[in-house]
């Protein structure tokens, strides 16, 4: 918890510490959409976090929308990683683009955006393999992986999304610090919320990272994807 915020839990002032909380979480901020298709969405973080999920949801939205998506198999790393992509993208109704496994995952992502730009389709979601933000040579590679997304579209990666557990403690600020070192983190993506962990860790995240919380993880189906609320996700921090 933050400096700022202990003398409030200490007095047991907790409207005024609610309200507090729900500034640092404002304002929200909606996935961006680049008017220079294909927006290209990446997704980091470390093992087991939701990733491949959360893509496969986003996916499925998107779709709901009307609007058409790729997915990348950028984890080469885990062997099954790329067949749980396309199994979810046969689910969503989605190509998923893949090569086989121990791939550089740079080539798989530059073939992707490549066939986007051909197929017009406008949206690129990639997925990455889970690393430990203390493996220097796995954010390496997530640094190449953007360089191409770079050299591909002329900017960056429209989000670059850090999934995160709602599990998450005390390691969640230098989690997040690792990873905006490396990527320039756009976006936290709080996963497992449906379980009872509250994700109070993004709170520091927000407030000394500047990093805002896009979604939230609420289950494991295509349907358990929420765009995040400051006032309803503070609330629920104070409900026992
Ligand atoms: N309850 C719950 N389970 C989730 C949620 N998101 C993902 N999971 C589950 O968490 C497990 C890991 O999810 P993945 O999407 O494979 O995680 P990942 O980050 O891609 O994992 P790696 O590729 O191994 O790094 C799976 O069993 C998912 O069904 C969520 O919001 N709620
Ligand atoms: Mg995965």
């Amino acid at each position: 918890m933050t400096k700022e915020l202990l003398p409030l839990i200490k007095g047991g002032d907790y409207s005024q510490l609610e309200n507090k909380i729900i500034e640092i979480l404002s304002p929200t901020e909606p996935l961006k959409v680049s008017p220079i298709p294909p927006t290209v969405y990446i997704f980091l973080g470390v093992n087991g976090t939701g990733k491949t999920t959360t893509i496969a949801k986003l996916a499925h939205r998107l779709k709901k929308e009307g609007k058409e998506s790729l997915l990348v198999a950028g984890d080469t790393f885990r062997a099954a990683a790329g067949e749980q992509l396309e199994e979810w993208g046969r689910r969503v109704g989605v190509d998923v683009i893949k090569q086989r496994e121990g791939a550089d995952p740079a080539a798989v992502v530059f073939d992707a955006i490549s066939a986007a730009k051909a197929r017009d389709i406008p949206f690129v979601l990639i997925d990455t393999a889970g690393r430990l933000h203390t493996k220097v040579n796995l954010l390496e590679e997530l640094k190449k992986i953007n360089r191409v997304i770079e050299r591909q579209i002329e900017r960056k990666a429209d989000e670059r999304l850090l999934v995160l557990d709602a599990t998450i403690g005390q390691n969640a600020i230098q989690q997040a610090r690792v990873f905006l070192e490396a990527c320039d983190i756009t976006g936290i993506v709080l996963c497992k919320y449906d379980g009872t962990a509250k994700g109070g860790a993004i709170i520091p995240i927000r407030k000394e990272l500047g990093i805002p919380i896009k979604l939230l993880g609420t289950g494991e189906n295509l349907e358990d994807l929420m765009s995040f609320d400051p006032v309803t996700f503070t609330k629920a921090l104070f409900q026992q």
